[in-house]
Formats: structure tokens, sequence, C-alpha cells
């Protein structure tokens, strides 16, 4: 049997990592998989990418990585949320900045005789400034055609921050809720156990140290907080 742990889309949450390393290192996993987006929105970005380096998780890049590490990435952005990853590059230093050049954006498992994919979000172009899908492609049929296409049988991403499945398709395909981006004191992971061609998987909900986490984004001061506190993390900082 192997056993794989997932969590995606951090966002700075280090009370939230904290937990779901914790909670993960109580079990033996094959493999533990980040599937990106670590850093910005929440405030603590390098915490979380040190956590990770002394870690042995496997971490993709998510599309804030791309932005850090790619300025052309960023011609997406609005100017104000251009504001805030120029925030989140200045957090980094030279250790984080390799850490990030050397992670891939797809990482493929052969297990049992299946691929096991993971990313972000599923790549178009891996050369390009902007490698992922746009998020549209969950708004029409686009995104059926382009799973059917993709050279996996499990496919696993993140980047919606909520979970999405597609059923009826000819392979699996699942995006995880945000492991870091949640408005109460729960965050959440995805276990896989893979044996005799049955893959289970199960969301494993557990509780992290909102308290610390609020006092942390109500200390720090950047670029959209205030609109990020509210609307991703349910935090009025008026209050
Ligand atoms: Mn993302």
């Amino acid at each position: 049997m192997k056993k794989i742990a997932i969590f995606s889309d951090i966002h700075g949450n280090y009370q939230a990592l904290k937990s779901i390393l914790e909670d993960i290192s109580k079990d033996d996993y094959d493999y533990v998989i980040c599937l990106g987006d670590v850093v910005g929105i929440g405030p603590n970005s390098k915490e979380c990418l040190d956590a990770l380096i002394d870690s042995n998780v496997i971490m993709i890049l998510g599309n804030h990585e791309r932005y850090v590490l790619n300025d052309k990435s960023r011609k997406r952005l609005s100017s104000d949320l251009v504001e805030h990853e120029k925030w989140v590059e200045s957090l980094l230093s030279e250790k984080e900045f390799s850490y990030l050049r050397n992670c891939l954006l797809r990482k493929d498992l052969l297990i049992e005789g299946k691929i096991f994919s993971f990313s972000h979000f599923l790549i178009e172009d891996e050369n390009s400034d902007y490698p992922f899908y746009s998020l549209d492609i969950l708004k029409d049929d686009s995104v059926k055609e382009i799973i059917k296409n993709y050279e996996a049988d499990y496919i696993f991403c993140g980047h919606y921050h909520d979970d999405f499945e597609i059923f009826g398709l000819n392979k699996y395909f699942q995006i995880i809720k945000s492991s870091g981006v949640n408005i109460s004191n729960i965050c959440s992971y995805l276990t896989l156990e893979i044996k005799d061609n049955l893959t289970i998987v199960k969301r494993k909900d557990i509780t992290y140290d909102r308290e610390n986490f609020e006092k942390s984004i109500k200390d720090a001061s950047y670029p959209k907080r205030e609109h990020m506190a509210e609307h991703l993390f349910g935090i009025n900082l008026n209050k």
C-alpha cells in the first residue's frame, strides 16, 4: 500500500501549516505533497516556506510562487495586486528563492501502474510566463476536454480554494480545498491510500491556532491586507 498526504494554498497561514505538518507527522506517508501557493494573501509567507524547506514535503509551484519568481507572470494582475506580490517578494531571501527555483510545476507518480498527477492547477504550457490554465475553464465544459486529454489517471489540483470534483470522466479529477485560507479554526488536508487498484481519498479536518493567526494578520502591514483579511479570512481589522 502507498499512502500520500496532500495540502494546498497555505497562503501565508503559518499556524495552519504547522498544525497540518504536525498532524501528518503522526502517520507514515510515502509522500507528502504541497500543491503550491504557500505564499501571498496571509502574513507569513517566509515562515511558511522555511517550514517546508526544513521538511521532506514535495513542493509544487503555484501561481503565487510564479509571481514571485517571474515578474512577467504578474501581467494579468491589477496594479494593487502587483503591489501585494512585490511585498511578498520583499519578504524572501536567497534561501527561499533558490528553494523555489528548484521546485516543479507538476509531479507525477507511477503507483500500481497508474499515473497520479499533482499540480497547482492544470498545466497548459510549462514554458509560458503563466503556465496554468485559467480558472474560467471550470465555468464551462472546457475543463472536461482538458482532463480527457491530460496524461494521467488521477489528477489533484488546488488553486480554486474550495472542493471541486467532476464525475463521469474517464479519470479521477479532484480540486482540494485551501488548507490555509479559511474563516474558522479548522483547516484541512487530503489523504490517499492506494492498494490493489483501489484509491481511497479522505479529507481530514483539524484545528489550528486561529488566535495567533488573527494576531499576526492584525499586527502586519501590507498591500491589500484589509481586503484579504475580511473577504478571505473573515476577519474585520477595524474591530
Ligand atoms: Mn493559486
